[in-house]
């Protein structure tokens, strides 16, 4: 009887660790990608002096903005709906790829982008491409 539950209590473990094998094959560490390092950022947390961009439902607030290189911007969704700033052009966003939070901010929530290069960056509202508004860098 005792080698019984002996050898069900083995058969049991070597179940578990069977799983945990399956388990880690199939999910292995998460690997960091780019989406990852998304972060979208509560309104309250825009700090004083960011300069900021309101997604509205008439297109972004102010169109044009004008900043050094290294300098950031952040772009507040107050539109409503989701909003996706983008490079130009759409829909592949090619113009500038790193400048694509490559997935939709939640209306009351903010993204943040640093511009390292220089230029005049042309991007729209991927979810409504009529939206438009340029980032001159220099
Ligand atoms: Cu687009």
């Amino acid at each position: 009887m005792a080698l019984v539950k002996e050898s069900r209590k083995s058969a049991l473990i070597l179940i578990i660790l069977l799983f945990f094998g399956l388990y880690l094959f199939y999910f292995p560490s998460k690997t960091p990608s780019v989406k990852d390092e998304i972060l979208f950022i509560a309104k309250d947390m825009i700090a004083q002096g960011d300069i900021v961009v309101k997604i509205t439902p008439d297109g972004f607030i102010p169109l044009e903005v004008n900043i050094k290189q290294g300098e950031k911007v952040v772009w507040w969704n107050e539109s409503g709906a989701y909003a996706w700033p983008a490079s130009d052009l759409h829909p592949t966003h090619t113009l500038y790829s790193a400048f694509d939070p490559l997935e939709p901010i939640p209306e009351g929530q903010a993204w943040a982008f640093v511009f390292n290069r220089a230029g005049e960056w042309k991007y729209h509202n991927h979810l409504k491409p009529n939206a438009r508004g340029l980032v001159r860098v220099e």
